[in-house]
């Protein structure tokens, strides 16, 4: 009998190579999305999946509708991915923030005890919620410290899934995943920002890239194999949180050399740095420790920052190329 899954935030980078990785695995899935006016689906048309995946109308901040969508589809497993996910935007937009990213998921949570509480969920929680960190590197028992409106949500979230499980015996489970990028990254986020800038450069587009603080250290994956962390998580006899990170760090300027240098371009020459771009509050250093991951899911990130720096940067060349952007 094959499973039933149901994917919010399906319009994402992590919903579409997770509902690809899912119907690759002869799962039905259902990708929820939000109505919005001009619709969203370039990711899905993108891996051609679009007709394969069954949209399903949903707002994160709409119980009711929650709760229809779960009782329609009878899903084995959700995967809320659905968040305000811009760390930048969230210092501008807290309420919104708080109440998509924090409370959204207590929506799901809800839903799924009032109409079908043998459901398995994945919330996808943050590393960002380590923040001004308290320990090098991060793991599962690390204090967190949040640093923005965005990880504060996270947290919260991050908690009512602990809480469901305790209180009700629900098998819910976050992954705290490090930053994990991919050709179908936003263009708001830095690593993107980056490599469709320097594709641009390369093409005469565009002569000059701003950016906020070089200095921040991030752990970068590639995002299609961080969505096999998380069905592997929903796979396992009991539920529990993990960590999923390369347990490498690099800085936003070693990305910047590394997608400039793949372009053949001398990143000095293009790219400023502008204080008015930096966050409130940074989190200045992330690095993550998959060890649990490692030993209990057996996963393990194979992509280095070279490699996925020079996926990104084909990717966009090529958009470039056929003048598609
Ligand atoms: P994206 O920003 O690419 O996708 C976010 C998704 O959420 C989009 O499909 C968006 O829809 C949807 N969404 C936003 N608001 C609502 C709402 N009110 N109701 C329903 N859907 C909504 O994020 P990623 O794919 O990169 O990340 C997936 C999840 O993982 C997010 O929760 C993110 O916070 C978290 N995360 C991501 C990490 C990363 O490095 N990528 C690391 C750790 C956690 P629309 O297309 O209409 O905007
Ligand atoms: P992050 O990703 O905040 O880690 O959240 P982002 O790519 O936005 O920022 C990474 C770092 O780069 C610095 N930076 C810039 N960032 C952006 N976006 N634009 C710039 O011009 C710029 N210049 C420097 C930032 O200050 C920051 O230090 C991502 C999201 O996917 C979250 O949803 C997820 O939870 C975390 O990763 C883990």
């Amino acid at each position: 009998m094959s499973k039933t899954a149901l994917v919010t935030g399906v319009t994402g980078q992590d919903g579409a190579y997770l509902a690809d990785l899912l119907l690759s695995k002869g799962y039905r899935v259902y990708g929820a999305y939000r109505r919005t006016s001009t619709l969203n689906f370039w990711r899905l048309e993108q891996l051609g999946i679009k007709e394969k995946v069954q949209l399903v109308p949903l707002d994160l901040l709409d119980m009711g509708s929650i709760a229809r969508v779960i009782e329609e589809t009878a899903p084995d497993e959700v995967y809320n991915l659905a968040a305000q996910s811009f760390v930048g935007v969230s210092f501008s937009q807290p309420l919104a923030t708080t109440t998509i990213t924090g409370l959204g998921p207590v929506n799901i949570l809800e839903a799924i005890r009032l109409v079908k509480p043998n459901t398995r969920l994945y919330q996808a929680s943050s590393s960002e919620m380590f923040g001004k960190v308290q320990r090098v590197p991060q793991n599962e028992s690390t204090p967190f410290y949040p640093r923005s409106p965005y990880a504060v949500a996270k947290l919260c979230a991050h908690w009512a899934v602990v809480n469901y499980r305790e209180s009700y015996s629900m098998f819910c489970c976050s992954g705290i995943l490090f930053n994990h990028e991919s050709p179908l990254r936003g263009l708001e986020f830095v690593t993107r920002k980056i490599t469709d800038a320097a594709a641009r450069i390369k093409h005469g587009l565009l002569d000059r890239l701003t950016l906020g603080n070089l200095e921040a250290r991030r752990d970068w994956g590639y995002a299609p194999e961080y969505v096999e962390a998380m069905w592997m998580m929903l796979q396992q006899a009991t539920p529990k949180d993990f960590v999923i990170a390369t347990g490498e760090t690099h800085s936003v300027r070693d990305f910047v050399e590394a997608a400039f240098s793949c372009a053949g371009l001398d990143w000095q020459k293009y790219v400023v740095s502008d204080s008015s771009l930096f966050r409130p509050a940074e989190v200045d250093l992330l690095i993550g420790d998959p060890s649990l991951a490692s030993a209990e899911l057996g996963w393990k990130a194979k992509t280095s920052l070279k490699e996925l720096v020079g996926l990104m940067m084909d990717a966009d060349m090529n958009r470039m190329g056929q003048r598609r952007y």
